[in-house]
């Protein structure tokens, strides 16, 4: 029999426009009559050839709540619009490093990826999606601003209604829509990732470090979100780990009630039992699986700028760049330069982008890079284009298995070796946006003056004098996009810096960001509260934060 396609009159939706990484609003806006429909036909509209005519896309998500409504909605309106084959996750489950993952390996024309990342989750939270391209990256601006444009002229949607698949069984559903074949292939959540981190790895010599005479210690948290089943197929039955190694490994709607956020606040019981413990490593990741956090012995604390530093040192004890050769490294602007340093002393170019993975893809695709991160908890290589939580927890591991040391160890020694960054971002969650607005469009004046440069600010005994002040900007080295406003900079002359910035994935209101970093060459042992808190100060005061927000303290400091 061959269904037909039926086209829905519907009208715009406000605000459709996507943020850092897709769109994200509260389950309830999604469930709106018609929100998610018109999200998905705009998706496919600015995709065009690519995703219709016969095309092949990757459907999964996190399994955050509202997922199997949300992938049942995609499969009809790809139906509608001419798709010819979709992979999906089997219950709808995939990580974000697994759809890119998959839309290579099966050259798919994109994936569309349903998760707020580490946003929480259940029917009071949030819900999101986004659309990956055909490289496995998610879609640069010039499509997403697309998506938007279309979002706010939609008049119709288009669907086939009697399509129903089983998520929960793995096989091959082939129906015929208009006369034309269109399949819904539900596929092994895991199998596909596990075998590439198994190309990329070397897992024999992982499992002998793993499980080996003297087991190591470990605690892989997944917070309840989708990397559970990858943490159990790669570290119990690949690696040998015992069931004890790993916790929060179901993925749940709501997360258990967890901030799937693998930051010191979020993840808070990891860094509690592995501070009370005797671990080796502690590694939690966010509710899609492209965030790490990574903790050594008594919860010694891995900042991702070094953590992205010290592997990019290690790079040839993985395998995967032993046999590619390394192409360059790049970091996002808020993260701080201890990979720069690396970089210099490999002779090896660095790139600094923009805020959001979906800037390191251009570079990739050209091979001017294969090593990258953010501050934000992001790690990942050219393997795909996201970032990759658990490749960077196996990127530990490796380098603790090559170099016989802690965690602990490795730092301090890169420290010793490099100098420190010191960092700290204070996060100042869901205020309201206006005075947020305001405050950035002031502090921009003030910042840009020419008179600002030369400037001294003191206080705790340090007087830092500022060297620059600017919006950042960004110019693709590729194909020649630019993006502006991409967050307010102060340098100072030692190279210290502040830097603010409004986030692009909250669901409500406006979450400010603030980001410090100070760099040490001698003085590496010292605890980061302290050594930031003259930058800090002098941050508020330069940019008046507390008058604008009325917070007195952040909500979250990592
Ligand atoms: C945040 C991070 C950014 C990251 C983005 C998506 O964006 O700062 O570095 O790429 O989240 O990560 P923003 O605009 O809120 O600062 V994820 O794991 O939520 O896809
Ligand atoms: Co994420």
């Amino acid at each position: 029999m061959t269904l037909t396609v039926r086209s829905v009159p519907t009208t715009p939706f406000e605000g459709q426009k996507p943020g850092t990484s897709g769109l994200r609003k509260k389950v309830k806006v999604f469930a709106e009559k018609n929100y998610t429909e018109n999200f998905v036909q705009c998706i496919l509209d600015a995709a065009g050839e690519q995703a219709v005519n016969g095309a092949v896309l990757v459907v999964g998500g996190d399994g955050r709540y509202f997922l199997k409504e949300a992938v049942d909605i995609i499969i009809k309106i790809c139906a509608g619009n001419g798709v010819g084959r979709l992979l999906v996750g089997q219950n709808g489950i995939l990580s974000t490093p697994a759809v890119s993952a998959l839309i290579r390996s099966n050259k798919a024309n994109g994936g569309i990826i349903c998760t707020a990342s580490h946003n929480p989750g259940g029917p009071e939270n949030d819900f999101g999606i986004k659309f990956n391209c055909e490289n496995g990256g998610p879609a640069p601006d010039a499509f997403t601003n697309k998506m938007y444009d279309l979002s706010k002229v939609i008049k119709e949607y288009k669907v086939v209604e009697g399509i129903n698949v089983d998520l929960n069984k793995i096989g091959t559903n082939k129906f015929e829509v208009n006369g034309k074949s269109f399949v819904v292939d539900i596929i092994d959540s895991v199998a596909n990732y596990v075998e590439l981190m198994k190309e990329i790895f070397d897992f024999g010599k992982l499992k002998a470090f793993v499980s080996g005479s003297k087991p190591l210690k470990m605690r892989i948290d997944a917070l309840n979100g989708v990397t559970g089943p990858y943490v159990r197929e790669i570290f119990i039955n690949q690696l040998g780990a015992t069931d004890d190694n790993v916790v929060h490994t179901i993925p749940l709607p709501d997360f258990g009630g967890l901030h799937p956020d693998p930051n010191l606040t979020y993840a808070k019981d990891l860094v509690d039992t592995v501070s009370a413990g005797d671990y080796d490593i502690g590694a939690a990741f966010d509710g899609d699986g492209d965030r790490n956090m990574i903790l050594g012995n008594k919860a010694f604390f891995v900042t991702p700028n070094d953590s992205l530093a010290v592997i990019a040192d290690y790079v040839d004890c993985i395998p995967y760049f032993k046999k590619n050769g390394v192409q360059g490294f790049a970091r996002s602007m808020p993260t701080a330069a201890a990979l720069d340093r690396v970089a210099k002393a490999k002779g090896q170019e660095v790139f600094e982008t923009p805020t959001g993975w979906k800037y390191f893809g251009n570079l990739m695709d050209a091979n001017r890079l294969c090593l990258c991160g953010e501050e934000s908890f992001g790690t990942g290589s050219n393997h795909i284009r996201e970032k990759d939580g658990i490749w960077a927890a196996l990127a530990w591991l490796s380098i603790m298995e090559h170099t016989k040391k802690s965690i602990e160890e490795i730092c301090k020694e890169h420290w010793k070796k490099y100098g420190r960054n010191y960092f700290t971002r204070y996060d100042y969650e869901e205020c309201e946006l206006a005075p947020c607005n305001q405050m950035m469009t002031d502090l921009e004046n003030l910042i840009t003056k020419p008179d600002f440069v030369g400037r001294e600010f003191s206080n705790g005994g340090k007087t830092y004098k500022i060297k620059l002040g600017d919006n950042f900007g960004y110019t693709d080295p590729i194909d020649g996009s630019v993006a502006t406003k991409q967050g307010l900079r102060i340098i100072f002359e030692d190279g210290s810096r502040i830097v603010m910035r409004l986030s692009g994935t909250g669901s409500s209101g406006a979450t400010v960001r603030l980001y410090i970093e100070a760099y040490e060459a001698t003085n590496v042992l010292g605890a980061a509260a302290d050594m930031l808190k003259p930058l800090i100060n002098i941050a508020l005061e330069i940019s008046q934060l507390p008058k604008y927000t009325g917070r007195n303290a952040p909500t979250v400091i990592t």
